[in-house]
């Protein structure tokens, strides 16, 4: 029988940092042996917001080496760049004649984005990102899209156009499911525990990058807000030290339960110290791998697979085409 396949991707803008590794890569990694996995770096999603060329590019490198170091295998994996399929673009044209605006409005991704900058200098690209998600996810007959807790709106979108297009041209697309790891579906920022761990929050201190040096690491994870109260323990009413526990937990391993048993009768520094050791006990390794990879040789592997998965979706979109009514 041959596997189920998985679609996903990062967008490369921004520092890639732990909020995505434990809500998403870290999750492909360990689903590339059960499923066809198939990762994008997501560059036609990030020119929805202002971008410089050479930072563009330089990102988008780095992205396909943040994959590689940290686990995803080439052998087992296709990982590619998507502005190198045309196809993307085109299929979200087409699905953009089948999406509501108002379905798009509901958005809250664009919501908070938009705010950012002000309603007025938004762009059409941003408000239509869901409709290229869905675009990317369909192309593929994706089954399963693991991704963080924010993306899961965009993803019902895509389960909504699927159905959609199938209702009024026939059977064409596979209504794919979103895949969550529930204790790190949402990494909070480490400067306030009530918004997300996110690339594009105006502090550094909210995020720990995957390339941050281990001084700076270290320097972040002291600087992590915390709940009144000096002891250990995790509960919901203490979401700054509640957030810490589950980053400790996904990268040693360790259940939240056993943090607290060990860290019981201990203060936030000592927690804090072993959380910060942790964390280093991934980075590290991980950045010695990052640094090991030659740009040449990633941007040839990212070549041969645009070429690879470009048959795959030129096939949907000749399929999509003439279902459509366009003369093919
Ligand atoms: N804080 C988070 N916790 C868990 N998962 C997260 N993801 C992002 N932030 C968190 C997941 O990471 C994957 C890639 O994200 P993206 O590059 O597509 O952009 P994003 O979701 O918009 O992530 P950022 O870091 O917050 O970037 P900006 O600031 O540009 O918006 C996705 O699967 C996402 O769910």
């Amino acid at each position: 029988m041959s596997k189920k396949r998985i679609f996903s991707g990062v967008q490369p803008s921004g520092d890639v940092h732990i909020g995505n590794y434990l809500g998403a890569i870290k999750n492909w990694v360990d689903l590339q042996d059960e499923f066809e996995s198939i990762f994008c770096i997501v560059d036609l999603h990030a020119i929805t917001v202002s971008q410089d060329p050479e930072e563009l590019r330089r990102k988008t490198l780095e992205v396909a080496k943040v994959y590689l170091a940290a686990g995803i295998d080439p052998k087992k994996s296709t990982i590619y760049v998507q502005s190198q399929v045309s196809e993307h673009a085109e299929l979200a044209w087409i699905l953009n004649t089948i999406t509501g605006m108002s379905e798009l409005e509901k958005m809250t991704q664009f919501k908070d984005k938009s705010q950012k900058d002000g309603l007025e200098s938004a762009r059409v690209g941003l408000f239509d990102y869901p409709v290229l998600m869905a675009a990317d996810i369909l192309l593929y007959d994706t089954e399963v899209v693991p991704v963080g807790e924010d993306q899961m709106q965009h993803i019902e979108l895509a389960r909504t156009l699927a159905r959609r297009f199938n209702k009024r041209f026939g059977d064409t697309f596979v209504v794919p499911k979103g895949h969550l790891k529930k204790e790190t579906m949402r990494v909070m920022g480490l400067d306030d525990p009530a918004k997300k761990m996110s690339k594009s929050a105006t502090s550094e201190m909210n995020y720990i990058s995957l390339l941050d040096s281990p001084e700076i690491v270290e320097k972040k994870i002291k600087r992590a807000v915390t709940d009144s109260g000096s002891d250990i323990t995790y509960s919901d009413d203490r979401p700054a030290i509640q957030n810490l526990i589950n980053i400790y937990s996904s990268f040693s391993g360790k259940s939240p339960e056993e943090i607290v048993a060990e860290y019981e009768g201990k203060g936030f520094g000592e927690f804090k110290k072993g959380l910060t050791e942790t964390v280093l006990e991934f980075i590290i390794p991980f950045q010695e791998k990052y640094s090991s990879l030659k740009d040449e040789e990633v941007i040839e592997l990212l070549l041969e697979n645009a070429k690879k998965v470009s048959s795959i979706a030129k096939n949907k979109m000749d399929e999509v085409k003439n279902k459509v009514g366009f003369l093919q």
